[in-house]
């Protein structure tokens, strides 16, 4: 019978259900980079007949703006056509819209409301 290699005594393993990661290929991680969420500007649009009171409640309920900062809002979108109600990322700013628009129609108002990219 010819000599067998003598092999050390192997150790039981502590926890034979787990890898222990021997012939295993270890990955590097990538440095993972988070990218900053797209924003989005609500741009509330003029017109001839929605009241001045309304455009200013909807900048003060939907937008927490105060009531001096929502008034100058209202103004400027009164005499220069349009103005930046507040800057969101893209899902809470098509909401901003869609709720607003929805609150115009309800009160029987044209008021217009869009989102562009910030
Ligand atoms: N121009 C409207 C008026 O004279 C007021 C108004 C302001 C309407 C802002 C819309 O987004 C608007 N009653």
């Amino acid at each position: 019978m010819p000599d067998e290699p003598i092999q050390p005594p192997s150790r039981p393993a502590l926890h034979p259900d787990r890898d222990d990661g021997a012939g295993s290929t270890v990955a590097e991680k990538k440095l993972q980079r988070t990218e900053p969420p797209c924003l989005y500007k609500v741009v509330m649009l003029n017109d001839d007949y929605t009241p001045m009171e309304f455009v200013v409640m909807v900048l003060q309920e939907y937008f927490r703006h105060g009531e001096d900062a929502a008034t100058q809002i209202m103004l400027k979108i009164h005499h220069e056509g349009r103005a930046v109600c507040g800057v969101f990322t893209k899902d809470v700013a098509a909401t901003k819209v869609e709720t607003v628009l929805a609150a115009a129609r309800r009160a029987g108002h044209p008021l217009q409301c869009i989102m562009e990219a910030a």
